[in-house]
């Protein structure tokens, strides 16, 4: 196993369960951390450590010892700003700092497809085209690139960013027919970006081989991610699904629902 020890935030989120069993392969010991409690250490290959994102001396306690980071942490739905500053942006932060003072060469960071949500459906987007976030939470993994690649030109700490589709056991409605990510096409793009050498900070969107398809990995073919699943064995059911109106967000938009969430009023 070339990591020695792999840190995961994010371990009691939908994902980082997952990942927690999945990325088990890729090093001896992955130390597990969320701000909510977790599953205990099922044996020497775990370590569990509870965390707020928010708080700069535990994060950066957190990150001794790391090879590298795989950070799922952080609010991953809209949420009102004062709750996004603290465990997306102010997290986020935290997590390259430590990675810097810690000597921590990789971090594979949880974007989303929300940094992008304002593009149409009808349009075919790479990974060069201009951020347009459709939230608060699409702006803090906005931000979060843009860290990423401060700290790559600054630093030289690599990051590849996985504009995640929609990532759950199944698609759940119509639009994530196009934005499905099954976990093991998630559990594959994470082995290539903790793997692939010289990534810099690389961009790639997480779907699997969907029949409709938004996203173009061009800009990522350095990282050899070939999709296995496909959200097509879902159709029959999906489309058992009620159509969206017309002027449902969730057919116009990439970002779907997100587009419409807040305002939030004090
Ligand atoms: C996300 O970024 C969310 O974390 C997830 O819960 C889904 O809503 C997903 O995007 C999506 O766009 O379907």
């Amino acid at each position: 196993t070339p990591f020695n020890r792999l840190l995961l935030t994010g371990a009691a989120g939908g994902l980082g369960k997952v990942l927690r069993e999945s990325l088990r392969p890729y090093a001896k010991i992955i130390r597990l951390s969320d701000i909510a409690g977790m599953e205990p250490a099922a044996g020497e290959h775990e370590e569990v450590v509870q965390c707020n994102l928010a708080d700069k001396a535990a994060v950066h306690a957190l990150c001794e010892g790391v090879d590298a980071i795989v950070h799922f942490g952080g609010v991953s739905v809209e949420r009102p700003f004062e709750e996004i500053l603290e465990a997306n942006i102010k997290g986020v932060f935290h997590i390259y700092e430590a990675a810097r003072k810690h000597g921590i060469k990789r971090v594979i960071f949880a974007s989303s497809n929300h940094v992008i949500g304002f593009y149409n459906q009808t349009e075919k987007i790479d990974a060069g085209v201009a951020r347009r976030p459709d939230s608060y939470y699409g702006l803090s993994k906005s931000y979060g690139e843009d860290m990423a690649s401060f700290y790559f030109d600054r630093y030289g700490i690599e990051t590849v960013s996985l504009r995640i589709g929609s990532s759950f056991p199944e698609p759940l409605n119509r639009r994530m027919m196009a934005t499905y990510l099954s976990y093991r096409d998630l559990t594959q793009l994470i082995e290539r970006s903790l793997f692939t050498s010289n990534v810099g900070h690389t961009v790639v969107y997480g779907a699997s081989a969907n029949r409709d398809v938004w996203w173009d990995n061009h800009m990522a073919a350095h990282l050899g991610y070939e999709p296995q699943d496909s959200s097509e064995v879902f159709r029959e059911k999906i489309e058992q699904q009620p159509p969206y109106e017309p002027n449902d967000p969730a057919l116009i938009y990439q970002g779907g629902a997100f587009c419409e969430a807040g305002p939030f009023e004090d």
